[in-house]
């Protein structure tokens, strides 16, 4: 079996390891045997005199089989990448694609290191609530010095070759698309007979830096963005150890982390959300294989805040985008709204000015819908008017070329009745992101009933492309992310009706990972948005609860930042958000009027109700098979509504604080309490009952 996945053959001299377990060459069960197995044969080998590591299909090791955390895991005589230190005979590794976690300790092990220009190195460890724990962080630190060891190690970022190059984390880069097995065999017979073999273990000065103060000020660094959570502090303390330790305490160190880490909550929360990612890819109603439609152009109709945003997503991507507006002025204005953006990157240091005159000119303004006919998928993000977009998909159905790919990013509105302004509503989905466009990652891919199975693929694809997370619903009002959140913004405000402020909500959530709070969010937003869309549900729902204290902010031109105050009030040019009395007043005005006694609000009921109310309404939403997969409503949450990553994601976080039946619980003593709106939904009531727990619920009753 290890044989399979790790194939032995000899070059001259050079004896080759190469690793071949697709689709990423994972050290999965008998990976690690094959290397052990073919580091002892080639040692054991006369004629080898130096020895390759190498990954088959364009690829080096991406790590530890993820799927194999929090369970046993075979006992080797020895760790391979501890084997591949203490080879007799020099060893390179030879890395293309990516060689990340224990692949990138694997090459570590290793005494040289070479890659073509294009690959990435990394440590990424602690994105999934973990920290390498296969000698990463006893031996970056030796090779690279603690300083960019922290960095590395403690952000998780994939590193392009030739910044590794720099850092001292390869030898050598060979150009993209050389041959690297023969250049890796040629650089090894290079160094076979060099002495003494440079083993890390035995790198003795970088680690010496390593001062009390480096690392408190990392602490320091980290702290906000770390809050909650354990991985990352580990991170840091196990580079510390490295400078402090022998190298043999320390991996054995590092090794009892790692095995106390993979149990953690953070940690299995992280790996959930790493494989529901992917699995918000598969769709269930689409034949596996269906054609991908072309994406090499793109347009956007409409150049405002989204259309702006999402015509930069195209530009980053490296796909030249067109984007139409109906004056002049418009255009203009969102232009240069676009290059503001793009000018703040580069002011911030995280996009050189080369390269944001490249981007910005990807796009490309245009005021005529003929100047679009061509392009291979078109996306219009207007304002969210029913009318408008009828009347804008009916040109782009007069005007687009056959099968262009004809996409609504509407966050709300029916998708069937914008498609029915087409004479091709299979060639119609939605592709609705989240602002801002171009930094939130989660694309909503909207199902209408016609929409082909083609370009809900392709609609899918499209969001890989631009480097989105992508995952899809079926329609309704608010699709999966927006409808599932609705209950959360009515259930805040409805706090304040019984004496909750929402400076203490805003804490709750914050305190338990959130960004910003809900009501600074609003402010942000925009109060306006939220108030068109309790008016269209109130026209829709009878029993549709209304929200007075929300309506009279609005309806008094309080509509947050935008006009210096609502929930909060802003000093101008500064978004800090102060109390707000106006806000005070129609709180006090609103219980006195409904005879409501104020009453002190816990903590956990104000971050329940709000959470809670989203698990129904999520239940009801796999109930009618809008959504395929509870964690596909996790993707939404974790990546379009700023929800903790270390928490899962909305309904992995249920389950862990007592799942359905604890969540059902809750919901019918408050459904006897406020009545209709905690109505448990069906979906929920069967899974508490059945024992199933939320992460594993699928569409259907
Ligand atoms: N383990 C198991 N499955 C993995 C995997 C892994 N490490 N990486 C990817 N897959 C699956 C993935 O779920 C998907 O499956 C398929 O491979 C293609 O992945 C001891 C503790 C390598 C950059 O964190 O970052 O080593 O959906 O769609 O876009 O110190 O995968 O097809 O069924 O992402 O080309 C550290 C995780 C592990 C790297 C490729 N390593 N992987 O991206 O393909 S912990 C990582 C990635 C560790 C040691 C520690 C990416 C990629 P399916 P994909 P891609």
């Amino acid at each position: 079996m290890s044989q399979d996945l790790v194939r032995l053959s000899i070059s001259g001299a050079v004896g080759i390891i190469t690793v071949d377990n697709p689709p990423v060459n994972a050290l999965s069960p008998g990976v690690p045997e094959g290397i052990l197995n073919g580091v002892q044969v080639f040692n054991a080998t006369d004629d080898v005199k130096a020895i390759v590591l190498i990954g088959a299909n364009g690829k080096f090791i991406a790590g530890a089989d993820i799927r194999f955390f929090g369970k046993e895991r075979a006992k080797l005589p020895m760790r391979p990448q501890d084997a591949l230190e203490q080879s007799n005979k020099p060893v390179v590794a030879a890395i293309s694609g990516f060689a990340l976690g224990g692949g990138y300790e694997m090459a570590l092990g290793c005494h040289y290191r070479v890659a073509l220009s294009n690959a990435r190195v990394g440590l990424p460890e602690v994105t999934l609530g973990l920290l390498p724990g296969g000698g990463g962080t006893q031996r970056l630190p030796r090779l690279i010095g603690p300083a960019k060891a922290l960095d590395l190690i403690v952000s998780g970022r994939h590193v392009p070759a030739p910044e590794a190059y720099g850092l001292g984390m390869l030898n050598k880069i060979f150009p993209a698309g050389s041959d690297l097995q023969a250049e890796a065999v040629h650089y090894a017979n290079s160094i076979a007979d060099l002495r003494p073999i440079p083993r890390i273990r035995n790198m003795k000065d970088e680690v010496k830096k390593g001062t009390p103060e480096l690392f408190e000020a990392k602490r320091k660094e980290i702290a906000r963005r770390a809050r909650n959570q354990e991985a990352p502090y580990v991170c840091i303390e196990a580079v510390e150890v490295a400078c402090k330790t022998q190298i043999d305490d320390g991996l054995k160190w590092e090794g009892d982390k790692l095995r106390y880490l993979e149990n953690t909550d953070e940690s299995r929360a992280l790996r959930y959300a790493f494989f529901a990612e992917r699995e918000a890819q598969k769709l269930p109603d689409v034949p596996k294989g269906t054609p991908i439609k072309p994406i090499t152009n793109a347009a956007v109709i409409g150049c405002g805040t989204m259309g702006g945003g999402i015509a930069m997503c195209f530009a980053d991507a490296g796909i030249p985008v067109k984007v139409l507006e109906a004056s002049q002025e418009a255009l203009d204005k969102g232009m240069a709204k676009v290059r503001a953006n793009y000018e703040t990157s580069v002011k911030r240091g995280s996009l050189a000015a080369d390269e944001m005159e490249r981007r910005f000119a990807r796009i490309e303004p245009v005021t005529e819908y003929d100047a679009i006919a061509q392009q291979d998928v078109v996306i219009e993000a207007v304002f969210e008017n029913m009318d408008v977009k009828k009347e804008i998909f009916t040109k782009l159905d007069a005007v687009m070329k056959p099968g262009a790919m004809l996409l609504s990013n509407t966050s709300a509105l029916d998708i069937d009745e914008i498609a029915s302004a087409t004479k091709r509503p299979q060639d119609v989905a939605g592709a609705h992101f989240f602002s801002p466009a171009n930094v939130m990652k989660l694309l909503e891919v909207v199902k209408g009933k016609e929409s082909s199975g083609e370009i809900v693929a392709s609609t899918m694809a499209l969001g890989k492309i631009i480097g989105k997370a992508p995952a899809a619903t079926g329609n309704c009002d608010g699709f999966l992310a927006n409808r599932s959140r609705a209950p959360f913004n009515s259930e805040m405000v409805i706090l304040l009706e019984e004496g909750a402020t929402p400076q203490q909500v805003d804490k709750v959530m914050v305190d338990f990972g959130y960004p910003m709070g809900p009501f600074a969010v609003g402010d942000l937003a925009g109060l306006d948005i939220g108030y068109a869309g309790r008016a269209r549900r109130a026209a829709a729902d009878p029993n549709y609860r209304t929200l007075p204290i929300a309506d009279k902010l609005y309806e008094m031109g309080h509509y947050g930042q935008k006009t210096g105050a609502g929930w909060f009030k802003y000093e101008p040019g500064d978004r800090t958000p102060h109390p707000h009395d106006v806000v005070d007043q129609l709180i006090k005005e609103h219980m006195e009027a409904n005879n409501i006694e104020s009453r002190e609000i816990t903590d956990d009921e104000i971050l329940k109700r709000l959470l809670f109310s989203s698990v129904n309404e999520a239940c009801k939403i796999l109930e009618e098979g809008i959504a395929y997969r509870a964690s596909d409503v996790d993707i939404m949450w974790l990546y379009g509504f700023g929800f903790p990553r270390y928490r899962g994601g909305l309904m992995f976080w249920a389950d862990l604080i007592g799942g359905p039946q604890e969540v059902y619980s809750q919901i019918s003593s408050w459904h006897q309490r406020y009545g209709e709106r905690w109505r448990p939904s069906e979906y929920l009531r069967k899974l508490a009952e059945s024992g199933t727990i939320f992460k594993d619920a699928k569409a259907g009753s």
